[in-house]
């Protein structure tokens, strides 16, 4: 387990108390923090907000250097300062300098340092032989994997992550969809923000949201739909919270299908049947309309109607008159969606009142509950519809944002466009001009790009795995930055048949052993966070960068070099794609006197700052959609800047807040209040959809009698193969369990503690049972978090993908409980 990194003790800010005064507090709010973990078995736990005061950064005594990081985990995007004494990392403190956090940290943050140092790091690259692993030097595992890829260059996939930075991304893209003309790279990010990306392209005509996180500081009502900031952004949500102490009035309304710490925050929370938020969306649209509340100035200048085309339906959909519009949202009365959503009729009048209310300034916030939905396109299209139809947009604290989870899944992802179908800047394969923009920016033959969309995540592994016909076409996989062996949606199917497939090769660099790793043929050890440099993109289009502070452990490595060293091997190897139009390699780099450095030596990486040549590259992709991005440099003085950004006449750069409000956006030609300079129909509007409501796609019978929701917890990230390795956070929240409601777990006849089997029509894990526990799922509901690779939920969960995003609905599915030695209860 990992050796623990020291906080800073010193006392902060001047309004805070003194220093001993302030160390308990802080100790204090850690351990009221985890507290509700540790006692997993012994009931509930106050609900305090897991955030933790700023410690200022000591500049006597101590013989640390420090410098700036963005944390490791969430798409918050908290800025640390990490301090370095002797090529280690030793303490961690909240950055007082950084807009996003002004010195705050929720558990992870403070304790981020210590992910470096769990006992069993890989350090050395391992090669399966039968049943064993050997270790193997780097050159012999680079020309491996470049051979496989050489024997068939078509049959290789990429999966990456929105964990990657954005070099490490950027580089990836450009081997696979520049050099190998294979567009089979996907990110985990497709199980994450694929619906999210989908709403804002049908709606806007461009993604990412146009709000940013200062909406929070100026909002009146704040409405959560089926997300848990408290836990899964705790900084950001205390932003909203803490205003409520400085006497701000505030409505925080909670939406979801189970109680969480956010609902303990709200001042009204809604329970929901899963799925409901369709039909809640539909009955506030539908109470505008019908009290003509809605806001007609706005619409008619900036909004269109549409809905999907009634045969072959496209992202792009068609256009409806209002009429129309007016004609099909009529079925979705008050009493209508009280029947589909659980919401009581009066509930949802009362929320279309609130949308009907100018002056009020309305922030809505979603993450999973709206993404990871068989309707994910459709509900992300109709929440920014209820914003567009009230004209609850484009001023300080009116807002539809939809926050991102992951570090850098807007930033590698969505911005430099590692999707099967999408290319850097917010561009797509099937696009001629886009492809001939990347080939002159890549200095490619023209014709290079291949048109084909590749295979989306779940696709990519049945063909890899577990093919549905044939014995699939991915005979290659490299993994980087994500652990799929764990986290893939319905694992029987999509993963774990790859054990006993000897014919498929699994290339996987991570840090640590993992439910991926024991199945890889070639393990690759990975350097990590600051053991690197790096740049992210957070959830409020904010890019943040940083440099390498301490070594990696033994022969530990990064990813982006990975990549270009494989692309190299290929490249001697004589693969034609490894070449630009003048012969020269794809990733050739040269140092500020013109001198070629071999960047693909690991001895030479860091000869010249790698980072900082792929950036500036990408960069040019950023100004095609106006997505435009500073010089490196910039970042590098910046705790993050907000996207766009734009030279200033006295040569400083200017970050955006609000995009596509005339006030702040540059893009809004002069005069207008607001323009959606991508628009879909070309005329400057966005687009309010129709969608109609449709049941989920696996609904509770008597076989299988149970809801079953996943999701995540405060302390753990993801798979847990990091957390878990932090004692502070390991302690605090040791296993996994299953939530269940007093009532089924009486009729069910199990106990708090007891050992259960949870078991779908796909496969069982097991789980200790939680009664009102953290979260309180209602009656005939489960809960299970999947960051514990001893009890694997994606066991149980199900493939079902949304028709546009491709992505994954790993929030709902038909479940059962018995107990451990019984037949079905
Ligand atoms: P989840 O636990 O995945 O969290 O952040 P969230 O989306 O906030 O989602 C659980 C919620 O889904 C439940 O509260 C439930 O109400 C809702 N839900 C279930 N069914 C429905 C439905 O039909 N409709 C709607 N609208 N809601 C429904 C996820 C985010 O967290 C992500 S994407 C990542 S990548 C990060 N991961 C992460 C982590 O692993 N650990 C911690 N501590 N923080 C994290 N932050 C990020
Ligand atoms: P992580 O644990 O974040 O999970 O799923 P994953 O991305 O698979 O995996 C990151 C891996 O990278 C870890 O193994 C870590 O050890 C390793 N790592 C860390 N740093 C580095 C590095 O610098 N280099 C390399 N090479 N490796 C590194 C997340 C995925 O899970 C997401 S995003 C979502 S939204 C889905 N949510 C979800 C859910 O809500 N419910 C259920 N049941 N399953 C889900 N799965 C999905
Ligand atoms: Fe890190 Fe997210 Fe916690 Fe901020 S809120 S400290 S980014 S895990
Ligand atoms: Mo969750 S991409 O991975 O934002």
């Amino acid at each position: 387990m990992a050796a623990s990194v020291k906080h800073s003790q010193r006392s902060a800010s001047k309004d805070q108390p003194g220093p001993m005064m302030d160390t308990r507090r802080r100790e204090f709010l850690k351990s009221a923090a985890m507290g509700a973990a540790s006692s997993l078995v012994a009931g509930t736990a106050a609900p305090s907000l897991p955030v933790v005061t700023a410690d200022e950064i000591p500049t006597d005594g101590d013989q640390l250097t420090w410098n700036k990081a963005p944390c490791r985990f969430c798409g918050t995007g908290c800025h640390v300062q990490v301090g370095v004494e002797g090529n280690r990392v030793v303490a961690v403190a909240g950055d007082q300098a950084a807009d996003v956090n002004k010195g705050l940290l929720c558990v992870k943050g403070y304790h981020v340092g210590s992910v470096l140092y769990g006992k069993d790091r890989l350090t050395q690259p391992l090669l399966r032989k039968g049943d064993q692993y050997v270790e193997i030097q780097w050159d012999e595992a680079i020309d491996i994997a470049a051979k496989r890829i050489m024997d068939a260059p078509g049959e290789f996939a990429f999966y990456g992550s929105g964990q990657w930075t954005i070099p490490e991304g950027y580089a990836a893209n450009k081997f696979m969809k520049g050099g190998l003309a294979n567009n089979h790279i996907d990110p985990n990010a497709r199980l994450c923000m694929a619906s999210a990306v989908t709403g804002f392209l049908a709606t806007y005509g461009v993604d990412e949201p146009a709000g940013c996180y200062d909406d929070l500081d100026a909002c009146d009502v704040l409405i959560t739909w089926g997300n848990n900031p408290a836990e899964m952004h705790p900084v950001l949500f205390s932003r909203v919270t803490d205003r409520r102490s400085k006497g701000d009035k505030i409505r925080l309304i909670d939406i979801s299908t189970r109680r969480t710490r956010t609902s303990d925050a709200a001042d009204l929370y809604l329970e929901m049947k899963p799925q409901g938020d369709v039909a809640i969306a539909l009955g506030i649209m539908n109470q505008l309309i019908a009290n003509e509340t809605y806001n007609k100035d706005f619409v008619e200048k900036h909004c269109a109607f549409r809905a999907l085309e009634d045969e072959n339906p496209t992202l792009k959909g068609e256009a409806i008159g209002e009429d129309e519009f007016r004609k099909r949202i009529a079925k979705y009365t008050p009493e209508h969606v009280e029947a589909l959503s659980g919401v009581p009729a009066e509930r949802i009048i009362e929320l279309a009142k609130l949308f009907a209310d100018p002056d009020l300034r309305i922030t809505s916030l979603w993450c999973m509950g709206m993404n990871q939905h068989t309707q994910g396109t459709a509900v992300n299209s109709l929440v920014h519809g209820v914003h567009l139809l009230s004209g609850h947009f484009g001023q300080p604290g009116d807002a539809p944002t939809s926050l991102t989870g992951q570090p850098s899944a807007c930033g590698t992802v969505r911005e430099v466009g590692t999707l099967a179908h999408t290319l850097p800047g917010g561009r797509v394969v099937a696009n001629a001009d886009h492809r001939a923009h990347a080939e002159e920016y890549w200095n490619l033959p023209a014709g290079r790009v291949n048109p084909k969309p590749g295979y989306h995540t779940v696709l990519m592994f049945d063909r890899f795995t577990s093919p549905s016909t044939g014995e699939g076409d991915i005979k290659t996989m490299f993994v980087q930055v994500t652990n799929p062996g764990q986290t893939l949606p319905n694992l029987n199917k999509l993963f774990n048949d790859k054990k006993d497939n000897d014919d498929k090769f699994l290339i996987v660099s991570d840090v640590y052993p993992t439910a991926t790793t024991q199945a890889a043929d070639l393990i690759l050890p990975a350097a990590m966070w600051v053991e690197k440099n790096g740049i992210f993109g957070n959830s409020e289009r904010r890019t943040q960068q940083w440099f390498k502070m301490v070594s990696p452990p033994g022969d530990a490595r990064d990813d982006c070099w990975m990549t270009i060293a494989i692309a190299h091997r290929l490249f001697e190897l004589g693969h034609p794609g490894m070449k630009d139009k003048d012969g020269k390699f794809l990733f050739a780099m040269q140092d500020d006197d013109g001198n070629d450095v071999p960047i693909w030596k690991w001895e030479h990486y860091y000869d010249i700052n790698v980072d900082q040549q792929l950036f500036e590259e990408y960069r040019l992709f950023s100004r095609l959609k106006h997505k435009n991005l500073a010089p490196y440099e910039e970042y590098v003085k910046a705790r993050g800047l907000r996207w766009p950004v734009v030279e200033q006449e006295d040569g400083s750069w200017r970050e955006t807040r609000f995009r596509f409000s005339g006030f702040d956006d540059p893009f809004v030609p002069e005069g207008e209040d607001i323009d959606f300079y991508h628009s879909n129909t070309n005329d400057g509007r966005a687009q309010i959809w129709f969608h109609d409501y449709k049941a989920p796609p696996e609904i509770p019978d008597d076989e299988y009698p149970l809801w079953l929701c996943t999701g995540r917890v405060l302390e753990h990230w993801h798979s847990g193969t990091m957390t878990r390795r932090i004692p502070q956070l390991s302690r605090a929240m040791p296993t996994s369990y299953v939530e269940l409601h007093a009532d089924d777990a009486r009729r069910l006849n199990v106990r708090q503690g007891e050992t259960v089997v949870v078991e779908s029509r796909r496969g069982s894990a097991n789980f200790p049972v939680w009664i009102n526990g953290r979260g309180k799922p209602p009656q005939g509901t489960l809960f299970v978090p999947f960051f514990d690779e001893t009890r694997l939920i994606n066991d149980v969960t199900l493939d079902a993908l949304d028709p546009f995003s491709k992505q994954p609905d790993y929030k709902k599915c038909a479940a059962r409980i018995r107990k451990l030695s019984q037949d079905i209860t």
